[in-house]
């Protein structure tokens, strides 16, 4: 992947299946290529999108957990997109919507041809749960590169970062 200094970041849209999905392309007609965030809901991704954006309120944050409940879709530059997807495993969402979740970004993953990599965020003060291991596992079914990012790092202390 090439390297981009980001400057401009835009909303798309947001959508909950395939035939909403954005076909965005460069001048030469190439669909432009997909990065997706990942993770547990309050894990931070929304927040990660609006520190690389360098935008306070671009993508919605939110202390509470279950922010994001579909697909939001943005453009850098229109040269790379990054979706922001919704998070799983908590509780307090309505469980109508998490049973929307699993179907919605793992169809996702399947379908979505220009997506190429897969932040995959992760709360350092936690240990993987059973949503967290579904998810590894479809993004080994499916192929897909991914990068682990850990978040909170700044919420333990200077003594746990060195044990
Ligand atoms: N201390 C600390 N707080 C963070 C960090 N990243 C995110 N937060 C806070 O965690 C809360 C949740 O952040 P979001 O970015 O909305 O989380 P999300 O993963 O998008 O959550 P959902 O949309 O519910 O899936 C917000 O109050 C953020 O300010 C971090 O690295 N450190
Ligand atoms: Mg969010």
């Amino acid at each position: 992947m090439n390297a981009y200094a980001f400057a401009k970041a835009r909303f798309i849209k947001t959508a909950m299946g395939p035939k909403d999905y954005p076909i965005l392309k460069d001048d030469g007609g190439n669909l432009l290529p997909e990065v997706a965030v990942a993770g547990r809901s309050n894990v931070g991704k929304s927040s990660l999108l609006n520190h690389l954006f360098g935008s306070k309120g671009l993508v919605k944050t939110s202390s509470v957990p279950g922010k994001t409940q579909a697909l939001n879709f943005f453009v850098i530059d229109e040269k790379l997109v990054f979706v922001d997807l919704p998070g799983y495993g908590y509780a307090q969402v309505p469980l109508s919507t998490r049973k929307l979740w699993g179907p919605m970004v793992e169809r996702y993953l399947k379908e979505r041809e220009p997506l190429k990599l897969i932040l995959f965020l992760f709360d350092i003060r936690r240990m993987p749960n059973e949503d967290d291991r579904r998810f590894l596992e479809w993004v080994i079914h499916y192929q897909k590169a991914m990068i682990l990012v850990f978040t909170k790092v700044d919420k333990i202390s200077t003594n746990e970062k060195k044990s």
